[in-house]
């Protein structure tokens, strides 16, 4: 169907019934996609996307054919999913964001109805619960996840590292029990995100021993592992995933352990990097990434030792530290989020940027007509409608 949409006037793309009768040549198309994940991820807890700006998304992600939505669903600064059996997350973790602004959250309806949405569009959800690190959320809203039985703030800071889990109480698990259980519950993807990522205040030993019994809990509720590559020291199942974030941290010990690996290299990918200095949204500790940054690199290519039969595939986070509504979202991910569209989806043979930026610059009525607040980059000669 998108193969079919993208042969159609962008006028068809307007809101509203189309003018005039539309035709396109007969003609056989034969495609397939590279690598089976081709996703994007949403921060929704440094900020929260209401639920319609999540569908939004959902359609801008399946017009590029992506089918992999991964919601960073907890963090220190909010936790955006309803858990009946701990209803304070939400309620009290949930009730702000950075900056100290309105925070939100999704009732367990609301996210089955963001679920069934991206499933009627071949999106698979993954959702992502941050854990032993970026927890703060989860901490202030209940005293006895602490390990002083004392309550932290709410945190509307953009600090890292900073918190953790107290992973040697037994009340800790009986927490993750809970959340993964009802999480996985209103799943029905394969995949259960766990983080891991930033964690400075446990030693290796408590770090190996926690990822090692969080994956227990989420295979006993019938989903499969994802962690950032953090949890690639620990002893994986096979069938677990490791998203690889940090381009000089090597895939060896990972892929030796049998493990698939999804690429979003920060230098590469990360859509909260700046475009360029002039950029007011978005963070710059990985570097600048204009479109061609984002374009001119290949997954196999990205580590000698990470075999292409190894790459599950590709994902492009969005973190929202800075990034507030969902203009702001559509900003910091087109056009960059077309070029990681196409990583995922073409050969890498096909793949020329002299040729790549002339298609993107067709885009730019389409995607007007579409209302999306893409950054028009100097590096792209775009062809808007007069
Ligand atoms: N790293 C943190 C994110 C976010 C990011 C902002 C990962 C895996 C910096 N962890 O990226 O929470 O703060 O660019």
């Amino acid at each position: 169907m998108q193969s079919l949409r993208q042969l159609l006037p962008s006028s068809v793309e307007h809101p509203g019934p189309v003018a005039k009768a539309v035709t396109i040549p007969s003609l056989r198309v034969e495609d397939a996609p590279r690598f089976t994940w081709r996703g994007m991820m949403l921060d929704v807890s440094r900020h929260f996307l209401p639920p319609a700006d999540v569908k939004r998304f959902i359609d801008l992600i399946s017009l590029h054919k992506l089918n992999r939505l991964h919601l960073h669903l907890a963090d220190d600064q909010g936790w955006r999913i309803e858990i009946k059996s701990w209803p304070n997350l939400a309620i009290h973790g949930g009730s702000t964001a950075v900056g100290g602004g309105a925070g939100g959250f999704y009732t367990q309806a609301d996210y089955a109805d963001i679920v069934e949405y991206a499933r009627r569009r071949f999106v698979m959800v993954v959702p992502e619960i941050d854990m032993p690190a970026h927890t703060n959320a989860a901490l202030a809203s209940y005293p006895g996840l602490n390990c002083d039985g004392v309550a932290p703030p709410l945190y509307t800071g953009v600090e890292v590292g900073f918190s953790a889990l107290c992973v040697d109480a037994d009340i800790t698990y009986r927490f993750i029990e809970d959340v993964i259980r009802e999480l996985s519950a209103i799943t029905p993807g394969p995949f259960l995100h766990i983080g891991g990522d930033e964690v400075k205040k446990l030693s290796d030993a408590q770090y190996t021993r926690f990822i090692e019994r969080v994956q227990s809990v989420v295979q006993s509720h019938g989903k499969l592992m994802v962690g950032w590559d953090e949890i690639s020291s620990t002893r994986l199942l096979p069938t677990s995933v490791v998203q690889f974030w940090r381009p000089n941290v090597s895939p060896r010990a990972a892929v030796a352990q049998g493990v698939r690996i999804i690429v979003s290299p920060y230098n590469k990918v990360y859509l909260d990097m700046k475009y360029d200095s002039a950029t007011v949204l978005g963070l710059s500790w990985a570097g600048n990434i204009e479109v061609r940054d984002a374009y001119a690199w290949d997954p196999a290519m990205l580590h000698a030792d990470l075999p292409e039969s190894s790459v599950l595939g590709v994902e492009a986070p969005l973190w929202s530290e800075t990034v507030v509504d969902i203009r702001d979202f559509e900003r910091m991910a087109f056009p960059r989020l077309a070029a990681v569209a196409e990583i995922g989806w073409s050969p890498a043979r096909a793949r020329v940027w002299e040729e790549f930026r002339l298609r993107l610059a067709a885009q730019a009525p389409r995607w007007s007509a579409l209302g999306i607040n893409f950054y028009r980059s100097p590096q792209i000669p775009w062809r808007e409608a007069r």
